[in-house]
């Protein structure tokens, strides 16, 4: 096999693997003043259901404050696990440059907890799915919209798929390069 056969196979398994993807969050890279321990959202420690909001998690008062995380890359995203306090609304924001961003879904603690967490006081574990996005994200943005104005995360991630991802018809074309190729190696040694 060829050099350029063998990366256009691997560029093609990478692409592949790449699906259903956790996406692996940086830091948090910005929050407005009056968030306590910001970092704690994106620390990897995801708090038990039922943990007081101000426990192992960022929190803040009020509903104008913002933590803005970034990906590792950018991604196609697609699904999140969120752990926030059970009775206030949070809206999630993505952005392709840090600068503009766009709505992604809001997450209910109350609503959109899972039968099995069985919270009613305190942080809890939301998996979400949603449309992928039809951008490429690397940012990440979360207000608090609504609820009691004591606001706590205590973890998000994301799922999705990595960016670039060849489009079908560009793995078949990558595929029919590769069979190409194979042909003129087998012609050559003919
Ligand atoms: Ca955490
Ligand atoms: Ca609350």
């Amino acid at each position: 096999m060829s050099t350029l056969s063998k990366t256009l196979a691997a560029v093609s398994l990478t692409g592949l693997m790449a699906l259903a993807q956790a996406v692996p969050i940086v830091t948090v890279v910005g929050s407005t003043a009056g968030v306590t321990n910001a970092a704690a959202a994106a620390d990897g420690v995801v708090p038990a259901n039922g943990t007081p909001w101000q426990t192992t998690s960022a929190w803040w008062t009020g509903n104008t404050a913002t933590l803005t995380f970034q990906l590792d890359q950018a991604y196609f995203l697609s699904s999140a696990v969120i752990t926030a306090d059970w009775n206030d609304v949070y809206r999630f924001s993505a952005s392709t440059d840090g600068v503009t961003f766009t709505q992604l879904f809001t997450v209910t603690g109350l609503v959109d907890q899972p039968p099995s967490a069985n919270v009613s006081f305190g942080q809890v574990t939301m998996p979400i799915s949603f449309a992928p996005s039809a951008l490429a994200y690397t940012f990440i943005r979360v207000q608090a919209i609504a609820g009691d104005g004591q606001n706590a995360l205590g973890e998000v991630s994301f799922g999705g798929v990595a960016a670039p991802v060849p489009e079908p018809s560009t793995l078949a074309f990558m595929a029919a390069g590769v069979g190409l190729l194979g042909l003129v190696a087998r012609r050559r040694r003919a």
